[in-house]
């Protein structure tokens, strides 16, 4: 039934961009309009899959759409009734080396994040519902930003000239026009192995016939080298993130951008977040989380409980970090810490392969690759998101942080092993993620 809905959905979208204004429902026979309690001047009902009694109910203002939703689905003539979600044409992605990218399935002996049902299900990242952009800032040693498989996906700040001195946009940084170096304190993007790495696990182009697949197709990637030296260092990085976010939800995205998720593999290993000679981290988490951004943070890639041994970021105590551990194929956590109130989930951190600098692309392994799966599935989740939980990330991004966090951490693939060792149980999955976050805010039949 599903695939059937899907292709009336495909079939639609081929025609035209689907207007989140419309709502698909299915009925008990052939029920008119009149009959489901719409006034005929207000919509139209045309029929999509007239076997299945499937309809298009067009025409209705955004500002009712979510009651409209409500009243239909406890007419006891409706099956169902959702949201005309946008929807891009894809199947698996064509890209070479997508076959190798064993985290992005999930089988009976192979514990990925299950992204090919996601991809397959409700579309392959990029914008939001409202067609916003969707940020995701890579806080690392740097980005290769023309690595070609990244190049498309990387962020670009479109009110800023490049190299000219001048601070165009007027956001304080000066010749920002893909992030911010933290290290140097300028607007220079420096290549780096690692921080090329995530990127792609973030956002390598999708179905380009090249290379790899990130588990966003489309994503925008603000490259922000600044993951190690010292805390400073760090704060300054992270600070990039939260003025633009700020900005743009000042602006009303006319500025700045729309960071969802930070993603951060480095730390102070066995520190204690908690005493006062760490502060500085808790606040800056706290304070990103305000605006709606999420950090993904890596835990240390050696055996230890965060919970009793102390982690600086992933033992902090701020609710909008999302602490990651590192599982292999079998489900199992590898050399890598863990925490039953530290750690959050885990997700695939083993061989995974990536773009790297020089325009490759490489097989590495660690927290620092299972983390932006995560800090991925954010933005991802964000592309499906409802029309509730997207209003909500601009009216109480705080909130809308929070929840999204629950989302991820509700729905994980259950592994024993993970019970006793992260908060959730499990491991990231990128599907059921997308069903809670498609339907945020619907009633449910
Ligand atoms: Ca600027
Ligand atoms: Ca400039
Ligand atoms: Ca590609």
């Amino acid at each position: 039934m599903k695939s059937i809905i899907a292709m009336a959905i495909v079939l639609f979208a081929c025609q035209g961009l689907a207007d989140v204004n419309d709502i698909i429902i299915k009925t008990r026979g052939n029920v008119p309009l009149a009959k489901l309690g719409i006034a005929a001047e207000s919509a139209s009902k045309m029929p999509l899959v007239e076997s299945l009694q499937i309809h298009l109910i067009k025409n209705y203002s955004r500002s009712n759409v979510q009651e409209l939703l409500k009243k239909l689905r406890q007419h006891p003539d409706v099956v169902y009734a959702q949201e005309d979600h946008p929807v891009s044409l894809r199947q698996n992605p064509n890209d070479p080396d997508f076959k190798d990218q064993w985290s992005m399935s999930l089988t009976n002996n192979n514990y990925g994040i299950d992204a090919i049902t996601a991809w397959t299900s409700f579309g392959t990242g990029g914008k939001d519902i409202q067609n916003n952009d969707i940020v995701v800032a890579v806080v690392d040693g740097g980005v290769q930003i023309d690595h070609p498989d990244l190049e498309e996906n990387i962020w670009i700040n479109q009110g800023e000239i490049p190299n000219n001195g001048i601070d165009d946009d007027q956001n304080g940084y000066v010749d920002d026009v893909n992030g911010w170096n933290a290290y140097n304190d300028d607007g220079n993007i420096t290549g780096n192995y690692h921080g090329t790495h995530v990127a792609g696990i973030v956002g390598a182009k999708g179905n380009n016939a090249n290379q790899v697949a990130g588990v966003n197709w489309d994503v925008k990637i603000m490259a922000i080298p600044g993951s190690s030296g010292t805390t400073s260092v760090v704060l300054r990085a992270y600070n990039y993130a939260l003025t633009q976010k700020k900005l743009w939800l000042q602006t009303n995205g006319q500025k700045g951008a729309n960071v969802v998720a930070t993603n951060s593999s480095f730390g102070i290993d066995l520190a204690d977040c908690t005493s006062k000679n760490y502060a500085a981290w808790n606040d800056i988490y706290n304070e990103m989380g305000k605006y709606g951004i999420l950090s993904a943070a890596a835990t240390m890639n050696r055996v230890a409980n965060v919970d009793t041994q102390g982690d600086v970021p992933t033992g902090c105590s701020s609710p909008y970090i999302i602490a990651v551990t590192n599982t292999g194929p079998n489900g199992k956590r590898a050399t890598a810490a863990f925490g039953q109130r530290s750690i959050d989930l885990g997700a695939p951190g083993q061989n995974i392969l990536s773009t790297v600098t020089g325009g490759s692309t490489s097989d590495l392994s660690g927290t620092s690759m299972a983390t932006p799966h995560v800090a991925g599935a954010v933005g991802y989740l964000y592309s499906v998101a409802s029309l509730a939980l997207t209003d909500l990330h601009k009216s109480n991004p705080e909130q809308a942080a929070i929840e999204m966090k629950k989302i991820i951490l509700g729905t994980v693939t259950p592994r024993s092993n993970l019970k006793s060792e992260t908060v959730s149980g499990g491991i990231l999955n990128l599907y059921q993620a997308s069903e809670e976050a498609v339907n945020f805010g619907l009633p449910r039949n």
